[in-house]
């Protein structure tokens, strides 16, 4: 299916302060070099690049106070309080925002914007977390400090990471709302955590149990049922490390590349999809662009690319 009606908004976000390793602000460049704009542009769409976000100062979060463990969180909130403004701003004028990371505390940001806009729309959003891990710790039980690992939980109101978007507007999305697709490393906390708010969460003994398909869909069902929306949020490292080696945070047992892409290609049959992160990728840990390029094609799938008809593979 051709969609050459939507209109693409790509938006870069260099941002690494919320993961532990360096090399994730490279992130954007790369999907841009592994041409995931001219990906879409190829199937009719319409796409424009409003370049790379750019933080607010760091005196803008001046006397921000955080209880337990966090890591640069005064620097996430630089990042992603413009990024929240612009991805609203964007989904605002129509376009389909594409988040172009960089870590995924950026998600903080972009899915406080669009839960914004679809608020005023009265349009439930529901969010699709593709992911081998919950990113739904807090300061208090997080073990590392990373806000890559709490940018879930923020969007889901946590009291503790309220301070992020202190004196912004803020949306928060019902944790009944959310699916954590591709599961297989939570941290005993977070794990307590998600029953007590009710995340949906599909771990990757159920994907090898029932399959991606039957799975997806029943969430799927979920957001037609309500009329909603959805985001979705794609972490490289929901795919196995053998398909997408690029990344700081591998763990084995993933989602094979045709799995990744009959979620890919669901979804673009499903025509609800309003919004999409790509996150986590760091080219300094890719071989030869393989990581970036399967991420570009993904998204390409996501809007139309159909499995028969590809070019030829570039990279191998
Ligand atoms: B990612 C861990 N749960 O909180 C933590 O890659 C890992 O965005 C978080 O999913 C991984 O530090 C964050 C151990
Ligand atoms: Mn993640
Ligand atoms: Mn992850
Ligand atoms: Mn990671």
């Amino acid at each position: 299916a051709k969609r050459t009606d939507t209109l693409i908004g790509i938006l870069g976000v260099p941002l690494e302060a919320g993961t532990g390793r360096r090399g994730a602000a490279m992130g954007p460049a790369a999907l841009r070099v592994a041409e995931l704009p001219e990906r879409l542009q190829a199937l009719g769409l319409k796409v424009e690049d409003f370049g790379d976000i750019v933080p607010d100062g760091l005196d803008t979060v001046d006397g921000l106070r955080f209880d337990g463990k966090a890591h640069l969180p005064a620097t996430v909130a630089t990042w992603v309080r413009p990024l929240a403004r612009k991805t609203r701003e964007i989904a605002g004028t129509g376009h389909t925002p594409i988040i172009l990371g960089g870590d995924h505390s950026l998600s903080m940001g972009s899915v406080m914007g669009v839960a914004r806009h679809w608020q005023e729309q009265d349009r439930p959003l529901f969010v699709l977390w593709l992911d081998a891990h919950a990113d739904f710790n807090t300061p208090s039980i997080s073990p590392s400090g990373n806000m890559h690992g709490m940018s879930l939980a923020l969007l889901a109101g946590e009291e503790e990471l309220r301070p992020v978007f202190d004196g912004e507007p803020t949306s928060f999305v019902a944790p009944s709302r959310m699916c954590v697709f591709g599961a297989r490393s939570i941290d005993p906390g977070e794990r307590d955590l998600l029953k007590k708010r009710g995340v949906n969460v599909v771990d990757m003994r159920m994907i090898d149990e029932h399959g991606v398909s039957v799975l997806i869909r029943s969430f799927l069902d979920q957001v037609v049922e309500q009329d909603g929306v959805l985001h979705v949020s794609l972490d490289v490292d929901f795919l196995d490390p053998s398909v997408a080696p690029g990344v700081g945070t591998t763990v084995p047992g993933g989602a094979t590349y045709r799995e990744a892409h009959l979620v890919m290609e669901m979804l673009e049959d499903f025509d609800r999809v309003v919004s999409v992160d790509v996150v986590e990728l760091n080219p300094f840990l890719d071989e030869r662009g393989r990581s970036a390029t399967v991420l570009a094609e993904l998204v390409a799938s996501l809007f139309g690319q159909d499995v028969m008809d590809r070019p030829t593979q570039a990279f191998a």
